[in-house]
């Protein structure tokens, strides 16, 4: 009988590649509607992405600016919290309508897997640092409008105080599921995520793209390019595929929690 009895997915970098070209873009979207002259280039974007959740990396990002320099917004310092929160809720709304254009494809493999798991009637969850909207949103747009019914709990955001790489979206996650970490595989992007995962106890298979392509994944089980499908075969990295297959399948992910 079989062991595995859910899927749990991180969404940025995981389920679509939404860091470059969908979250950076609406950052610098919402940045330059407020007036400030900050630009995060691809390459800062990727330094700034050790910062779990928008908010935090705004903040992170406001903090590394020197106190006398003109970037620097004047706001009073018990205001900037909200004034952060406000900057977000704009950056959402950028992120949004550029998702609506449908310019970010679920990675591959993604769509099959999750099929896949639904005609066997595994259980699916999210487990995510990005803002509910913004879950939501890139699920129906590159998945399908009805998408977010398929998963049957979605933590998001600040759902819990401590995003990645603490493990409490994870543990929110198994007990909203009410199953053990034993009985579930979690799919993840980057050493933030795997971190999280990892020390929630679950097994965890890394799909690595550009920006966390140099990132430590030894926590991990498998370390794969991407998912695959039978005409996109994946790459291995680390971690061994039985049974043979060359592209990700239920039996590998049972395989894996054996
Ligand atoms: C990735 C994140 C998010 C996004 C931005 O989340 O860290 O913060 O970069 O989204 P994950 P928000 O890989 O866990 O899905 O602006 O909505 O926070
Ligand atoms: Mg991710």
């Amino acid at each position: 009988m079989s062991t595995l009895q859910a899927l749990i997915f991180d969404v940025d970098g995981t389920i679509a590649e939404t860091e470059r070209d969908g979250h950076r873009l609406a950052f610098n979207q919402a940045f330059a509607e407020a007036g400030l002259d900050w630009h995060w280039s691809v390459e800062r974007y990727g330094q700034l992405l050790e910062v779990a959740g928008g908010k935090e990396r705004i903040q992170f990002y406001l903090d590394s600016l020197p106190p006398d320099r003109a970037a620097r917004p004047s706001i009073p310092v018990e205001q900037i919290p909200a004034w952060i929160a406000d900057l977000h809720t704009a950056k959402t709304r950028h992120y949004r309508s550029l998702l609506q254009t449908g310019c970010i494809p679920p990675r591959p493999g993604i769509f099959r897997l999750l099929q896949a798991a639904r005609a066997q009637g595994l259980r699916l969850a999210i487990a995510t640092t990005s803002a509910p909207d913004n879950a939501i949103a890139l699920l129906q747009t590159a998945l399908g409008p009805d998408s977010p019914d398929w998963f049957e709990v979605i933590a998001a955001g600040d759902i819990v105080a401590a995003k990645k790489p603490a493990p409490d979206v994870y543990a929110y996650v198994l007990k909203a599921l009410d199953l053990p970490p034993q009985a579930c595989l979690a799919i993840e992007d980057s050493q933030q995520g795997l971190e999280a995962a990892t020390q929630a106890q679950l097994v965890t298979v890394v799909t690595c793209n550009d920006y966390t392509r140099h990132q430590d994944f030894r926590l991990a089980r498998l370390v794969l390019d991407h998912l695959g499908d039978p005409d996109r075969p994946f790459q291995i990295l680390q971690g061994q595929v039985e049974p043979p297959s060359p592209y990700f399948t239920l039996d590998l992910a049972e395989h894996l929690l054996r």
